[in-house]
């Protein structure tokens, strides 16, 4: 074997697997402005999360007006170690009202939570120039941005636990 193949089966891979979630708690946290779209994303995310092996009891939804009410909700979830991870879903949809550009840019703090609170927080907030657009990310032709979402943090989970693991042995050592 050529030393650069040797160095190649050497690397370390961390992938997370999307089996193990019997445990895991997730908090989705929910705008309920534009919620004929929202909704779809919550049942997408619920769908996705359930038929990961995530329990129906592990599950908590809460609900708040709009977008702009996400960040501080999701920190707080975060704070309250009650979850392993957050997912945060909305919909803010250019023209319903004058300060789209408003609201799109305080939806970024949710960014914050996930490295402020050391927790994975998924971005399932649809930021679109049009209604049909926002549809077609609800589980229509685009698929359903709210499974996405749960997947991301299922993923994120199970890579975090992975580091942990490595993190652990290297201590044994
Ligand atoms: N909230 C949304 O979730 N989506 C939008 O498209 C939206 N627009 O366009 O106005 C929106 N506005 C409400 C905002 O999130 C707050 O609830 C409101 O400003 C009160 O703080």
């Amino acid at each position: 074997m050529s030393n650069l193949q040797q160095q190649r089966d050497d690397v370390t891979h961390i992938d997370g697997n999307l089996h193990q979630n019997a445990d895991v708690r997730v908090g989705i946290v929910v705008a309920r402005f534009n919620g004929f779209v929202v909704e779809s994303l919550v049942d997408g995310a619920i769908d996705a999360l359930l038929r990961h092996g995530v329990l129906g009891s592990n599950i908590t939804v809460v609900r708040v007006p709009g977008a702009f009410e996400l960040p501080l909700v999701a920190q707080r979830a975060a704070e309250s170690d009650r979850f392993d991870a957050i997912v945060a879903l909305g919909a803010i949809i250019r023209g319903s009202t004058p300060h789209f550009d408003f609201v799109a840019e305080s939806a970024k703090g949710l960014s914050n939570v996930a490295t402020d609170y050391n927790i994975p927080v998924a971005n399932g907030v649809l930021t679109t120039d049009s209604i049909e657009q926002a549809i077609e990310r609800a589980g229509t032709k685009a698929g359903n941005k709210g499974s996405e979402a749960a997947m991301v943090v299922l993923e994120m989970i199970a890579v975090l636990s992975q580091l942990d693991i490595d993190d652990s042995d290297e201590d044994d050592a």
